[in-house]
């Protein structure tokens, strides 16, 4: 088994109407979680690495993690930067033998974004590795937010044509509401759905890519908040909103921060518990049973991929 690049695994995602999770992983605690449960429930995987993760763990660990744990697991996994800034990061991960990048150039104007785009499909492209790319800003749609506020900010479905088809990249990511972190919604959750029915029926053939797709489930806020913690008010997109989306088009589902809220709920669950522990295992062992329950969870309820390898 491999690192692999997402083209087929879109395909067939796409054929059955379920997606692909996209976990980040930053520690080796994390991936084990992931690959664990990527293999239990016998799904495709793809593990991302943002720019932070990269500065954190120092970008060779991954790699050489990551590696750990194709030749262990057995599976073929994508590796894939996630928000690439620029193509100096986008061309670093390529040379390095990542299978995916994202360039994000969604900060710049449309124009800017397709140069920047374009740039980084043809370096990668020329050496196999395939492009997300982002247009539209994500946002979080208040409650009494106007139709030309969204329309300024959400994807809009015309410009998504017209950038795939300039700039040639694999999949794209859409901005229909969601956001990232844990603060998604002031007042109720909702996505614009209809804009996503319309991009989907306008690129039938291009697989989309959902960001800010944590719900902030209420079990590990509380979790949180019981053993110390102070997250109030946090918000996220409902799982039924998601398994809508992919129902609609989305292939690849980007799910961080709760995997983030599963793994501090229980190395602070276990820390306050046991107060006389001092050997990190004892923490960083349910930490990572907390990260594999979590990612089985989404595999199997959220975007539907269990057992189509
Ligand atoms: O792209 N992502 C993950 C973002 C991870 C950010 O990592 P750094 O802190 O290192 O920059 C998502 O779309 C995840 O969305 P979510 O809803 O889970 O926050
Ligand atoms: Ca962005
Ligand atoms: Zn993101």
């Amino acid at each position: 088994m491999a690192l692999v690049t997402s083209t087929e695994m879109f395909k067939k995602a796409h054929a059955g109407g379920y997606a692909i999770g996209a976990f980040n992983v930053n520690n080796m605690e994390i991936i084990q979680g992931i690959v664990e449960a990527a293999k239990e429930e016998q799904s495709p995987l793809i593990l991302q690495v943002s720019a932070g993760a990269r500065k954190y763990a120092n970008p060779i660990y991954l790699k050489k993690l990551v590696e750990a744990a194709v030749e262990d697991s057995n599976l073929d996994i994508v590796l894939h930067l996630d928000h690439g800034e620029d193509f100096e990061i986008c061309k670093k991960c390529i040379d390095d033998g990542f299978t995916s990048v994202m360039i994000d150039g969604s900060r710049y104007p449309f124009e800017e974004n397709i140069e920047l785009t374009k740039k980084v499909v043809e370096y990668a492209h020329a050496r196999g590795v395939v492009v997300e790319a982002e247009l539209g800003k994500l946002a979080g749609i208040e409650d009494d937010v106007n139709v030309n506020a969204k329309d300024a900010t959400f994807t809009d479905p015309d410009e998504a044509v017209e950038f795939v088809k300039r700039t040639g990249v694999d999949s794209l990511a859409i901005a229909i509401g969601t956001s990232h972190g844990a603060y998604k919604f002031k007042g109720d959750p909702r996505l614009d759905f209809e804009r996503l029915e319309k991009i989907t029926k306008l690129l039938p053939n291009t697989p989309l890519v959902l960001h800010g797709a944590s719900t902030v489930l209420s079990e590990f806020v509380d979790l949180c908040n019981k053993y110390g913690g102070d997250i109030p008010g946090a918000k996220g997109v409902p799982e039924n909103m998601i398994s809508q989306a992919v129902k609609l088009g989305v292939c690849k589902v980007n799910i961080d921060t709760d995997l983030r809220l599963a793994m501090t709920a229980a190395v602070r669950k276990s820390i306050i518990e046991n107060p006389t522990e001092f050997d990190p295992r004892k923490y960083l062992g349910p930490a990572r049973e907390a990260i594999k329950d979590m990612v089985k969870h989404k595999i199997r309820n959220v975007v539907g991929s269990s057992n189509t390898l």
